[in-house]
């Protein structure tokens, strides 16, 4: 599928060091990318309604940090990231908006570009809808059944009579598979089972394994859309189509899975749990998640309805490098809610950052912009530090000698914020 236009980025002097990022998955922080060197990651992308909302903005904006100091770095990065163009929330909305679902989904993605292009997001190298993915997926759903880790659960309102949908045996693949990541490690079973009930899983469905086992497979519904495949005809679930677009995309092992982190349990554990089953590999290096964006005092949610979208931001005139500012003044693993008072705090920022650095340089003056530019590599490449970040700039423009192309460039390659 189309990605989006990549904004410029910009070459520094010198080169930055190979950033550390907190793995959710060890507890503790990492040099990103390992060993292997090798800067591939994988970032789930939208469930494309009521987006592109500042929460979503937020968690993109995250990870594009990362890959903006891994390019200062010297590596090349393998970006992938998909859209759940076919799942329940989408198509309870186009029902009950009496709107086409993929009418619903591609016009969302449109707007979900036009954001990402507007906040220079650096794009992903694939960009795959979940709807163009239904053979791999599908293929891997049977092998996973041939496998022992997916089974067939007696389906009442199948389509077709006798069709059933098909579940992860969580229980096999623990035992028989290298999969533990641990995401799950912090909660206890009780918000295991509500996380897993909250976002998408089933824990009450009649003849599952175990309450946590989540749908592989589902068998076609009347109304519902399906594809045919060698597990017949139906659609995927949630989780197996991140492992199986990764896999596709990036191979076996790559750096870094990251996402919201809503997504911790029982998303990205049981991606993870589908792709060792099927690989025998471990599956990410590392796994980093954004905090929760809220607005108005609750977690900021298409199912709340408490939205502030980047495009309504856009279409009354606020600069999009201002809302970018905003979200870099909150550590990306923090949870935080988004202020009107904050985005004018930003705004005046940004005008005080493109006054100082429209001052042409003079002679010496590099040596200022050249320590500046250090300090910016110094707190970015310790876990993303963007509001340390932040300050050092406000610093660096409250003194009098300020004069910046080369800071322009700086915060621009490694905060994406055009001066
Ligand atoms: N399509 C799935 C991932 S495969 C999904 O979670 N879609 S989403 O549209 O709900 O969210 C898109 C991304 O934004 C996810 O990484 C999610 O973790 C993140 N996200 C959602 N709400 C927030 C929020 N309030 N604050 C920060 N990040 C959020
Ligand atoms: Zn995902």
């Amino acid at each position: 599928m189309k990605s989006w236009n990549r904004p410029d980025v910009p070459t520094l002097p010198g080169r930055g060091p190979i950033p550390q990022l907190f793995d959710d998955s060890r507890g503790h922080k990492v040099a990103s990318p390992g060993t292997d060197g090798r800067a591939g990651i994988y970032v789930c992308g939208i469930t494309p309604y009521d987006a592109t909302h500042i929460g979503h903005a937020s968690t993109y904006v995250a990870f594009d940090g990362f890959q903006r100091l891994w390019l200062d770095a010297g590596l090349d990065v393998d970006y992938v990231q998909n859209v759940t163009d076919v799942d329940d929330p989408l198509l309870e909305r186009a029902a009950a908006t009496g709107v086409d679902w993929s009418a619903l989904a591609a016009s969302q993605v449109d707007l979900f570009r036009a954001d990402m292009t507007a906040l220079r997001v650096l794009p992903p190298r694939d960009y795959v809808a979940v709807t163009d993915a239904i053979t791999p997926i599908a293929d891997a759903v049977g092998r996973l059944v041939d496998e022992g880790y997916g089974y067939f659960v007696e389906t009442p309102d199948a389509r077709v009579p006798g069709a059933r949908d098909i579940y992860f045996d969580s229980t096999a693949a623990a035992e028989r598979t290298s999969w533990h990541l641990g995401l799950e490690s912090r909660l206890d079973t009780l918000s295991m089972d509500a996380f897993f009930a909250e976002r998408g899983g089933d824990p009450d469905r009649a003849g599952k394994r175990h309450r946590l086992d989540p749908l592989l497979w589902r068998t076609a519904r009347e109304g519902e859309p399906s594809w045919p495949s060698i597990v017949g005809e139906g659609r995927p679930g949630w989780h197996i189509e991140c492992s199986v677009i990764a896999l596709q995309h990036l191979g076996p092992h790559f750096g870094l899975q990251g996402g919201g982190s809503d997504l911790v349990f029982p998303h990205h554990e049981f991606s993870a749990a589908h792709a060792t089953a099927l690989t025998g590999e471990p599956f990410a290096d590392a796994y980093a998640h954004a905090g929760m964006v809220a607005y108005e005092g609750e977690k900021m949610s298409k199912s709340l309805g408490n939205l502030v979208l980047v495009s309504r931001l856009r279409a009354a005139g606020v600069d999009p490098s201002a809302v970018r500012l905003v979200i870099l003044g909150h550590h990306y693993r923090a949870d935080w809610e988004w202020t009107d008072a904050e985005l004018a705090d930003a705004i005046d920022r940004l005008e005080s950052w493109r006054s100082a650095a429209a001052v042409p340089s003079a002679s010496g003056d590099q040596v200022e912009e050249l320590e500046l530019l250090d300090e910016l590599r110094r707190v970015l490449s310790d876990d993303l530090d963007t509001p340390a970040a932040l300050a050092a700039v406000d610093a660096w423009v409250s003194r009098a000698s300020a004069s910046g192309g080369l800071v322009a460039k700086a915060v621009d390659a490694l905060l994406g914020v055009q001066l």
